[in-house]
């Protein structure tokens, strides 16, 4: 049976190489669909939990793992010998930044490598990490095609970008319309079907480089836009005008406008990285990719700017920052999930303490923090916390929080957010961005 044949009838098998909150929503719509998914990952903890069926990711239930796994349709494994009987493979790992700042290729280097190495006859290989254009024809198709395979026509190989929006309860993985750019248009028409057996809209591009490019440009967007409203944040600041109801103001535009929110700045492992991919490749062909570095100047400097919001409240209460209790409400990168890479949260907290705050924080969602240079537990959030702390800093506007009471008890609300935008009469002093 051929490639085709077997992903019509729902009879290939496929490998998903790196089971987090890209690859695991990804195997699950594939076993759904009635597809043998099996999840490779190095993580051995997290191929244990996957085949006793169990969930470690918020936004994909356990049941629905427990379910898949007992029908024998999702497994996991930490073999990348198993490439050689499947069909097709989704390669869904981390691209970070290393320390300086470049992109840190091992992780895909890595799973090419292991792909190369069981590679067969008639393989469709997907790649979604989002990485910088060239990545594809550069590191992926070398390996694969290095065994005297013809791209396109004995393998198969793609780029297509993931669209996962963690927490979001409106788009998932089959709603989500997915781009998909091939070596050669075989590889986009093998792409296409298989994904389009899971997702209600795939899109195809001319080529990998492309589809590369779709999600630079989209996250290269968002960043862009947020920087432009931080910085409307700090016009307006001078201005003596409200900048939140200003966006608000300018979003009654039906057409030509699009809302973004100022903020401590950004985090996750998507909108502060992702750009930078774009930067440093441009870097390599001479040219400067300026908004970007512009975009990321001005998000990074949020956290002083929150820090010095903090400084100049207790000051005018007479206190130093210096030996000052705060209480940071809110360390995940985003409202309502359970995850802190990259969020400004870590940067606030840091600043603070240089500066001699006693900091403390509460986030219902993530009980520790543990990353450069913070090592904190969330303590309880209580009327006595409020109470003693000499400011309350609101970093995450999590829908957990009641802040109509936080504003009773507090005695200074720093609100990078304005998340106390609907609490009548605080009896905090409430300080915005
Ligand atoms: N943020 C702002 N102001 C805004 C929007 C976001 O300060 O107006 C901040 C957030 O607080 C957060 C950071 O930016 O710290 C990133 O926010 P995000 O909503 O982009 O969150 P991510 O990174 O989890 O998800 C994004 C996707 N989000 C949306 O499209 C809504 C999307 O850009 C990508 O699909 C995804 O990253 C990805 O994986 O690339």
């Amino acid at each position: 049976m051929t490639l085709l044949e077997k992903i019509e009838k729902r009879e290939a098998v496929i490998a998903v190489i790196g089971m987090g909150y890209v690859g695991l929503p990804l195997a699950v719509e594939f076993a759904k669909e009635g597809y043998c998914v099996i999840g490779v990952d190095v993580s051995q903890p997290k191929v244990d939990m996957l085949n006793r069926g169990e969930s470690y990711i918020p936004d994909v239930p356990t049941e629905l793992i427990a379910d898949l796994a007992q029908k024998g349709l999702l497994s996991a494994t930490t073999d990348y010998s198993v490439i050689r009987d499947v069909d097709a493979i989704s390669i869904c790992v981390p691209t970070p930044l290393r320390k300086t700042k470049d992109p840190d290729m091992s992780y895909v280097i890595a799973a090419a490598d292991e792909v190369a190495k069981y590679a067969h006859d008639d393989l469709l290989v997907v790649l979604e990490s989002t990485t910088y254009p060239g990545t594809t024809d550069e590191l992926i198709i070398p390996r694969i095609a290095h065994n005297g395979f013809v791209v396109g026509q004995d393998v198969y190989i793609c780029f297509s970008p993931e669209r996962i929006d963690p927490g979001n309860k409106v788009y998932g993985v089959r709603n989500t319309p997915k781009i998909i750019g091939g070596a050669t248009p075989n590889c986009v028409m093998m792409g296409q079907a298989l994904y389009g057996k899971i997702i209600d809209t795939v899109v195809p591009v001319s080529s990998t480089r492309s589809a590369e490019m779709v999600k630079l440009l989209e996250n290269t967007f968002r960043s862009v836009n947020i920087a432009l409203v931080n910085e409307v944040a700090l016009m307006c600041d001078k201005l003596g005008v409200n900048v939140w109801e200003v966006i608000d103001a300018a979003s009654t535009k039906p057409f030509g406008f699009m809302t973004h929110y100022p903020g401590p700045g950004l985090g996750g492992h998507c909108i502060p990285i992702d750009p930078l991919y774009l930067s440093w490749k441009m870097k390599t062909l001479n040219y400067t990719a300026r908004f970007i570095e512009l975009a990321t100047e001005v998000n990074s400097s949020m956290p002083i700017y929150v820090v010095d919001k903090v400084i100049d409240a207790l000051n005018d209460a007479r206190k130093p920052v210096n030996g000052s209790k705060i209480l940071v409400l809110g360390v995940a990168y985003k409202p309502n999930i359970d995850d802190s890479r990259e969020s400004p949260a870590i940067d606030v907290i840091g600043l603070l303490q240089e500066r001699g705050g006693e900091v403390t924080y509460h986030d219902p969602h993530i009980e520790s923090l543990l990353h450069e240079g913070v090592d904190m537990e969330s303590s309880p959030l209580t009327k006595e916390a409020l109470h003693e702390a000499d400011a309350v800093v609101i970093v995450t506007n999590h829908a957990a929080f009641d802040y109509a009471w936080i504003g009773e008890h507090a005695a200074i609300v720093v609100d990078s957010r304005n998340a106390m935008k609907d609490v009548e009469n605080p009896k905090a002093r409430v300080v915005g961005l």
